[in-house]
């Protein structure tokens, strides 16, 4: 077949924008959205590996892969055995802070703070499989980073508002050289979050300043000596959101950072940011964010250009390779819950069972309630957008006087809203919509029905939870609407985010009560 100069042209066009069309796709962020703050990662082969802090939920460290650094599959966790993770009473915000990822010669290490114990590192050459018992380490400071070169492993981290490394053997957690002071960065509160990459013979350190707050930045410095001295850079910082160029962006607070180089040379930055959805409030904690850098040869790094990131991303990136999505409908006839699944502190696992009564998942009360510092018979999964649809339905069995049952919007023991199903001294059964604020407890409204089983509703929008019951699984009753201004981080401080959690209590020792929640969904509206 002759082809004509007009098809070559046609075939040439064709192929040019399908070849640009793959490399210019964007994404949209955040890469991992709802609580999931610190982000840390690291390169192993073509695979891309992330955690991110988990404070007093359990198991800890929750750890993610990707092969493009846009679609993130959770694979596992790093902390799943008390051991290696013991929360005993640990407060609200307590528990394990920022932890870093990395991979050197075959093992990947992960090292973090348990902020009641101190820092300590667990290994393995397995990630998604079991991580070491902990070595624990004798530096003391929050945010501890390592950097492997020549088979020496530095660690960094950020007592008294300054960054020290030294030499450690990170299997053994035994120091090898003294703690140097290397930078305190440039003059921002809280210098925190170090992290060292070698490029072109520099040793780059980074770091975030400011507070993990509205005036969050990240900064970096550089020397041509591990231990210094180190030179800031002129243009720091090299991602905030805390001027006016990003005053109306619906991204705020963004720092935290770690830097991670792919296959093609691109450079891309993971960082935290938090998205406030009523007012300057904000529900979902910080999540993680992505962001494409340029780093040319003995430059600086340069961040999405002007060092301030968006929630859509028009900027080419890697070879799309999307991953199986979370379920919103669960049934509960998996023999297993989730990895999104998690328990405030460590868990009474016998309580929690998915084998009695297959298609149920079976939570045993205990006298603990979700006011306690301490791990009630909770099972909760984070929210991850503004606008969500969440149900589950339930059936208490030899229930006591004053057991309850249901669903909760938890930000932490002291915050919280609950659709309860109690049974009443009379042997009826009533629902309460309870709020829960700090010292307040109120109750707005109570519904005597005659029956131990019931489905409850909880609809979230960027300002009001609202709350319904049906008894039939079709038509659902509202009783109440609540500003969700009361659960947010700035209302609450502390690092977490809101948790949708199943839970049970009960005052009574008789051992044989239980209830059965047969089914659970978590819409978000763009999936309705
Ligand atoms: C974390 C510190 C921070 O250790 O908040 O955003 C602390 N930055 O680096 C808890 O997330």
């Amino acid at each position: 077949m002759q082809m004509t100069v007009k098809n070559l042209l046609f075939v040439f066009l064709f192929v040019t924008s399908t070849c640009l069309a793959s490399n210019f796709s964007g994404y949209k962020n955040p890469i991992i959205s709802g609580f999931h703050p610190d982000p840390s990662i690291c390169k192993a082969g073509e695979d891309f590996y992330l955690v991110t802090s988990s404070f007093e939920y359990f198991p800890g460290v929750p750890l993610f892969h990707s092969k493009d650094l846009i679609h993130w599959e959770q694979i596992g966790h790093c902390l799943t055995r008390t051991s290696q993770l013991p929360l005993d009473k640990c407060g609200v915000s307590g528990g394990i802070y920022a932890p870093t990822i990395r991979f050197y010669k075959g093992i990947f290490y992960l090292i973090t703070t348990n902020v009641s114990r101190g820092n300590f590192i667990v290994h393995t050459k397995d990630p998604a499989g079991d991580w070491s018992e902990p070595v624990w380490l004798q530096q003391p400071g929050i945010d501890p980073s390592l950097y492997f070169e020549d088979d020496k492993c530095y660690l960094t981290v950020n007592p008294n508002n300054t960054i020290y490394v030294s030499e450690i053997n990170p299997l053994t957690g035994q120091q090898i050289t003294t703690n140097k002071a290397i930078w305190t960065g440039t003059g921002g509160r809280y210098p925190e979050a170090p992290h060292i990459y070698k490029k072109d013979g520099w040793y780059y350190l980074m770091i975030s300043e400011g507070g993990t707050e509205y005036g969050h930045k990240v900064t970096i410095a550089r020397s041509k000596n591990i231990d210094g001295p180190y030179e800031s850079n002129p243009a720091n910082p090299i991602l905030t959101h805390s001027n006016v160029n990003a005053q109306w962006n619906p991204i705020q607070g963004t720092g935290h950072a770690d830097l991670i180089q792919a296959d093609d040379n691109s450079w891309w930055m993971v960082c935290l940011g938090f998205r406030p959805q009523s007012g300057s409030h904000h529900l979902l904690g910080r999540e993680t964010f992505l962001a494409p850098v340029t780093w040319d040869t003995n430059a600086w790094p340069v961040v999405n250009g002007n060092g301030t990131i968006y929630t859509t991303m028009n900027v080419p990136t890697l070879p799309s390779k999307p991953v199986k999505e979370v379920p919103y409908k669960i049934d509960f006839s998996e023999k297993k819950l989730g990895l999104e699944w998690n328990y405030l502190r460590n868990p009474k696992e016998q309580n929690y069972t998915l084998t009695e009564r297959p298609g149920c998942l079976r939570l045993k009360p205990t006298s603990v309630k979700l006011d306690d510092i301490d791990s009630p018979t909770f099972v909760g999964r984070r929210q991850e957008h503004f606008n969500f649809t969440a149900t589950t339905s339930l059936e208490m069995f030899y229930a006591q006087n004053g057991d309850e049952s249901g669903i909760t919007v938890l930000m932490n023991n002291n915050l919280h809203y609950d659709l309860v199903l109690r049974k009443e001294p009379n042997g009826e059964y009533k629902i309460l919509l309870r709020y829960r604020l700090g010292e307040m407890t109120h109750i707005a409204k109570e519904i005597n029905i005659p029956k131990e089983k019931v489905e409850f509703q909880v609809k979230g929008e960027s300002n009001y939870y609202s709350f319904a019951y049906s008894l039939d699984g079709k038509s659902y009753n509202t009783i109440g609407k609540m500003d969700v201004r009361f659960l947010s981080s700035e209302t609450a401080g502390g690092f977490t985010g809101i948790y949708l959690g199943l839970f049970s209590t009960s005052e009574s020792n008789i051992s044989k009560t239980y209830t059965d929640f047969d089914n659970f969904t978590y819409l978000p509206d763009n999936k309705q």
